[in-house]
C-alpha cells in the first residue's frame, strides 16, 4: 500500500480523460488500495484516479464518520439523473482550501464495477449523490471550479499557483 501524491489545480493533467477499465486484474485493486489508502491519508471523502495522475475510469468514496464504508466504483456510468437539482458547498483535495457552490442534479443513478469486477447499480442521494459526480467529472477531466465564474476561477489559479511557489 502507499500514499500517493495528488496533482493540484491548475495541473493540465487533470483535463485528461481517463480511459474504462473493463478488466479488473491485480494491478486495479492494487491501484484500488492505493487511492483509498490516499484518500484516508488527506483525509478525504472521495478520490479519482485522474487526481493520482493515472488515467484510469477508477473511483474511492467514503463518506461515513467512522470512514470505515469505502465504495469502490470502476467504469462508472450515471444512468439516470433526476430533474430536481441542489446546490451544495463542494470541495476537491486537488483545489486544497478552496469550497464553492455547485449545482447539479439530485439523485443519481450509478451503474459501475465492484472491486471483483462484478456489476451493480446504486440509488444516490444527498452527499453520496454530489461525491459520485464529483468524481466522475474528475474521469472526464473536469474539476468543480469549471462551473464557478471566470473570475473566480481567475482568483483560484492565483491562489493556488502563489501557494505552489511558496512551498517550492
Ligand atoms: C469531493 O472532496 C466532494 O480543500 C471530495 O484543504 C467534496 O474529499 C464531494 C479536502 C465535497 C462533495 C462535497 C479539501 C481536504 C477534501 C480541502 C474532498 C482540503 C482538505 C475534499
Ligand atoms: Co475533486
Amino acid at each position: 500500500m502507499a500514499v500517493l501524491s495528488i496533482l493540484r489545480y491548475p495541473d493540465p493533467r487533470l483535463h485528461r480523460i481517463a480511459e474504462p477499465v473493463r478488466e479488473v486484474d491485480a494491478r486495479i485493486r492494487q491501484l484500488v488500495h492505493d487511492m483509498a489508502e490516499t484518500m484516508y491519508a488527506a483525509p478525504g471523502i472521495g478520490l479519482a484516479a485522474t487526481q493520482v495522475d493515472v488515467h484510469l475510469r477508477v473511483i474511492v468514496i467514503d463518506i461515513s464518520e467512522a470512514r470505515d464504508e469505502l465504495r469502490v466504483f470502476i467504469d462508472p456510468e450515471i444512468v439516470q439523473a433526476s430533474a430536481e437539482s441542489k446546490v451544495y458547498e463542494e470541495g476537491c483535495l486537488s483545489v486544497p482550501g478552496v469550497y464553492d457552490e455547485v449545482e447539479r442534479p439530485d439523485r443519481v443513478t450509478v451503474r459501475a464495477l465492484d472491486i471483483d469486477g462484478r456489476p451493480f447499480t446504486l440509488e444516490a442521494d444527498g452527499l453520496l449523490a454530489v461525491c459520485v459526480q464529483h468524481e466522475i467529472d474528475h474521469l472526464n477531466g473536469r474539476v468543480f471550479v469549471q462551473y464557478l465564474s471566470r473570475l473566480k476561477q481567475s482568483r483560484i489559479r492565483t491562489r493556488l499557483q502563489k501557494a505552489e511557489r511558496a512551498v517550492a
